[in-house]
């Protein structure tokens, strides 16, 4: 095994580690009243979003959903920033205005998440057309979870981007639910990757807790955006071992041992046994989940000790800046 093929195995366990780490800290700093608002955890999901992010180059565009803190992780955002706007403080990466459901970081092409499930689907899909009218050679990656799929902004992106060809890739990440409801009660198909052929577009279903086997899947989908072969959908099999929001009080669903069944199969404990079958020293690994936990440390520490914005700000960045009155309608 190269050193390369190691370099980027191990970075993509370090994502997987930043991204379950930084939950298990959201969740317990949520739970004593220090995060406002609801927290929707990814942990369970990690090698999802890694593995998807890791077929796409800095300057391609990715839109995330309300469940949505892993994914700028995985796409190389810092922490700092996002803890910070989790606290709502003004160092926050949308100055404390988003919150935790909407996370945006330019600076790694993430246009941001939203609480209104669906709605980053046309978002996904404009800049695809974007960069196709622009003649750039990016993509747009899109996730959503397996209710989304049953929005009717859902299947307008996906038959726009079908008809355009725009080099969009549409991920599905199908954890089972819909806050309580099974996907088997809300779909009429057994997979979501059947609802391609409505568009005639291509589809693919990857195992979600194996973080190679979703880059590899993910790369052919970007590979075909990027040369102008258009849109996919990929399926990701997962699962989410949080109740829908975190510390929300009574559980609505009872998941039997389903759980527990999911944990044998944790992403972060299956890659962890492939980077030593590849020969990668335990030492190694022990050394990047340790690097992890100073970093979340770190980033907590820097949203704690940050200000909240100043109340004179709430009106800025929030919309355009104010346009100009044409003359004729000026009083
Ligand atoms: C348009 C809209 N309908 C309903 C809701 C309430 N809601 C929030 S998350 C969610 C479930 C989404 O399920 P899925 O797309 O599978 O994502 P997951 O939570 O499983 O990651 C619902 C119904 C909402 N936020 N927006
Ligand atoms: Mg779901």
């Amino acid at each position: 095994m190269t050193d390369r093929v190691n370099d980027r195995s191990l970075e993509k366990y370090r994502r997987m580690q930043r991204i379950r780490q930084f939950e298990d800290q959201a969740e317990a700093i949520h739970a004593a009243g220090e995060i406002p608002g609801a927290l929707h955890t990814y942990a369970g999901q990690e090698a999802s979003g890694v593995g998807a992010c890791m077929a796409l180059r800095t300057d391609d565009y990715m839109v995330g959903t309300h469940r949505s803190h892993g994914h700028p992780i995985a796409k190389g955002a810092k922490l700092r920033p996002l803890m910070a706007e989790l606290l709502g403080k003004a160092t926050g990466i949308c100055k404390g205005k988003g919150g935790s459901m909407h996370l945006s970081d330019f600076s790694v092409g993430s246009l941001g998440e939203t609480s209104i499930v669906g709605s980053g689907i046309p978002v996904a899909v404009g800049a695809a057309l974007g960069c196709k009218m622009q003649g750039l050679d990016r993509v747009s990656l899109c996730f959503f979870g397996d209710g989304a799929t049953n929005e009717g902004a859902w299947h307008e992106g996906m038959n726009l981007a079908a008809v355009w060809k725009l080099p969009v890739i549409f991920l599905c990440e199908n954890n089972g639910y819909a806050v309580s409801t099974p996907a088997h009660a809300a779909l009429p198909v057994k997979d979501v990757a059947e609802r391609a052929a409505a568009y005639a577009m291509p589809s693919a279903i990857v195992d979600g807790q194996d973080v190679d086997a979703v880059e590899i899947e993910v790369a052919k989908a970007v590979e075909r955006a990027r040369t102008g072969g258009g849109p996919t959908l990929v399926e990701t099999k997962t699962y989410r071992y949080a109740d829908h929001a975190v510390n929300m009080g009574r559980i609505l669903l009872d998941r039997g041992d389903e759980v527990d069944v999911w944990r044998k199969r944790d992403p972060l404990t299956l890659y962890r046994a492939r980077l030593i079958e590849r020969g990668i020293d335990d030492a190694l690994i022990d050394a990047i989940e340790r690097e992890t936990a100073d970093e979340v440390a770190d980033a907590l520490a820097f949203a704690r000790s940050s200000p909240y914005p100043e109340q004179a700000e709430a009106f800025d960045d929030v919309l355009v800046d104010r346009l100009p009155i044409p003359t004729h309608l000026a009083a």
